[in-house]
């Protein structure tokens, strides 16, 4: 039986690429391993996929007694509801510590870096495993998404030369020019307020208060009408009407780098301190494009039991 590359609920683009990419790594060192997700791919990915001919993981919701690997997460809130069932053999993640547990001894890589396939490219150097240009492509399309074109604060010099590296092997001569046509692939807008608020879309627990967190990245914030803002604005109420504290819903410009923030909270007073942001017509957090660096930590403090 193959042991599971799993990455998180919601995939994005590194958790997809990165089932892949590192199923690819554990079957050059000897262990038989498979790529499977906890969803379909969002536009971005699918165009990802589709670019460098690769497969879609297969979905796979349960995991009781499979032997697995976690990749971009360890957050049980981001697991399969039977996780505690399976086997965690190891984990390769870029966020936070989550509250993930094993019974028996793991293989963990974690670094603070801006993307897991920076970390994954890692792990085939130090195994000797080389890269076909197909997941190289991909690969490099994660770091590109992850770190907004480098311009994310999580972005390091190890990001940066994993990408170039990759794009050697991918023959991707123009980063930028890639970066740019799956970023509008991503800003794709065709779907219900429901689906836009869920594509991207973490769960966390702060403090004991669940707070979901949804982010979407577009080319432009002036492709949001007056019209889907407010029906945006309407879902997000519901979703934090399903027992949730706070929902968010981070509306990044990735031109004007920073986010337009949509909130629905039993706290709004200490949300709007934590991140900054002043209530007026809209909520501008200028500079803002990072969940994980700019959000959540200020977030995590400020609902600190
Ligand atoms: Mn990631």
């Amino acid at each position: 039986m193959s042991v599971l590359v799993l990455g998180h609920k919601n995939p994005d683009t590194d958790s997809i690429v990165s089932a892949i990419s590192y199923a690819h790594v554990l079957k050059g060192r000897g262990i038989d391993a498979k790529a499977v997700a906890q969803g379909t791919p969002a536009p971005e990915s699918e165009f990802v996929l589709q670019k460098f001919g690769l497969t879609a993981p297969e979905v796979v919701n349960s995991v009781k007694d499979k032997e697995i690997y976690l990749v971009d997460y360890s957050d049980l809130a981001q697991a399969p509801e039977d996780i505690k069932d399976a086997k965690i053999l190891g984990i390769v993640d870029h966020h936070k510590l989550g509250d993930l547990t094993t019974d028996t001894p793991l293989e963990a890589w974690l670094q603070p870096y801006g993307c897991s396939n920076t970390i994954i490219k890692l792990i085939a150097d130090y195994y000797k495993v080389e890269i076909p240009a197909n997941i190289a492509g991909a690969m490099l399309c994660a770091i590109l998404s992850d770190t907004v074109l480098f311009k994310s604060p999580t972005c390091t010099p190890f990001d940066k030369k994993a990408a170039e590296e990759l794009a050697k092997i991918a023959g991707v001569s123009d980063l930028n020019a890639l970066g740019m046509e799956m970023f509008k692939a991503k800003s794709n807008l065709n779907a219900s307020p429901r689906d836009l608020i869920f594509r991207d879309f973490k769960d966390f627990d702060m403090g004991g208060k669940k707070i979901g967190i949804g982010q979407l990245e577009l080319i432009s914030l002036d492709m949001i009408s007056a019209t889907l803002k407010q029906e945006l604005q309407d879902e997000l109420n519901k979703v934090k009407g399903e027992g949730r504290h706070s929902a968010l819903l981070v509306l990044t410009d990735i031109m004007k780098e920073g986010s337009e923030l949509l909130l629905c909270s039993d706290d709004e007073n200490t949300i709007l301190t934590a991140l900054k942001g002043q209530k007026s017509d809209k909520i501008w957090l200028d500079g803002v494009m990072s969940r994980k660096k700019q959000v959540v930590p200020p977030l995590q403090g400020a609902f600190k039991a």
